[in-house]
């Protein structure tokens, strides 16, 4: 086997991770549940780079210099597989990176899994889930399809609670700005535990948020699940704008989609928005309603494209060659 290649689609939290636990393993510092997106898909291919111990990685056709991203997650793999040659990772995103669209959940989980099938390492779930961590503290809810929770009370866990067929449902995605984004994640949440004022009655209110959005998924409560939901986007967008310098990623574009979102609410239709971190807004819909709010958005000025999803599936193989 000289190469695999594996794909991962990015997932969207309806209860959010914002802050850390711990820097070095990443963990997040209170749980989450997502959902995954299927139209959206991250494509790793791993090869070795014979004879070197250099590793190269080339995202979206463009060779890297900072590989700090990664670096964490090879260095754990590394160590399973004794490998000490360098690895060539190519990665590609068919939608925009950086730009709140959770490109680097996708990409790191379809890296860890790729490297997993090459190297066959074998490795059990919670290795998936801890290498996973260490490049993006949403990844793994990217490895597991359907609606995901990424429990983080004692050890770190990541499991389906809702199959991606149990509930059809459909993700609206409205594009307001492909730029990427000024600051990361990363930096952003350390800027918000840091200085946020409102950082611990965010952090109190999770374990509530995850229970009630638990028991809306059980029940497949769309209005229950939604208005839990947008509670929490507002409050994590809260804590951002809270923060010392303030953090925005929400844009005019971004208020004039959830206006436009509320509108269609009152009118009769279900659905609610999620908002993370970059302009984007996402919808969360039943199958039915999905063209006329498709339509809607498709004509406004202020969203530049739209997409349309459906619930997806976890990190898998595509091919070995
Ligand atoms: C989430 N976000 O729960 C939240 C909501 C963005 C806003 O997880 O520092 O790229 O690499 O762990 O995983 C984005 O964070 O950050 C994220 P790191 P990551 O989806």
């Amino acid at each position: 086997m000289s190469e695999v290649t594996a794909i991962a689609h990015p997932n969207f939290a309806l209860v959010k991770y914002w802050g850390k636990a711990d820097s070095v393993s990443n963990k997040p510092a209170m749980s989450s549940i997502s959902l995954t997106i299927d139209a959206l898909t991250s494509t790793t291919k791993i090869s070795t780079n014979q004879g070197s111990a250099e590793n190269i990685w080339i995202l979206n056709g463009e060779e890297q210099n900072d590989l700090a991203r990664i670096n964490p997650v090879l260095k754990y793999l590394n160590n399973i597989s004794r490998n000490n040659y360098g690895c060539i990772i190519k990665s590609g995103n068919n939608f925009p990176t950086s730009a709140g669209l959770a490109s680097s959940a996708s990409g790191i989980a379809s890296l860890v899994i790729a490297y997993n099938h090459f190297f066959k390492l074998g490795m059990s779930f919670d290795q998936l889930v801890e290498a996973s961590m260490l490049g993006s503290g949403s990844a793994p809810r990217s490895l597991l399809g359907g609606f995901v929770i990424l429990n983080v009370e004692d050890q770190v866990t990541s499991e389906t609670i809702l199959e991606p067929d149990a509930w059809p449902l459909s993700i609206i995605i409205c594009i307001t700005d492909e730029k990427e984004k000024i600051i990361s994640s990363r930096e952003g949440m350390e800027i918000s535990r840091s200085t946020s004022p409102l950082y611990q009655s965010w952090l109190d209110s999770n374990k509530q948020d995850i229970q009630i959005a638990k028991s809306a998924i059980a029940e497949k409560d769309l209005r229950r699940l939604g208005e839990v939901a947008e509670k929490n986007c507002y409050m994590m967008h809260e804590v951002m704008k809270t923060s010392s310098p303030k953090i925005n990623y929400m844009t005019k574009s971004t208020n004039k989609c959830i206006k436009e979102i509320k509108t269609i609410r009152e009118s009769g239709t279900d659905l609610f928005f999620t908002v993370d971190a970059g302009p984007q807004v996402k919808i969360v819909c039943k199958p039915d309603d999905k063209d006329l709010i498709k339509t809607k958005f498709s004509n406004r000025s202020y969203v530049t494209r739209v997409l349309e999803a459906n619930i997806g599936l976890g990190a898998r193989v595509i091919h070995e060659g």
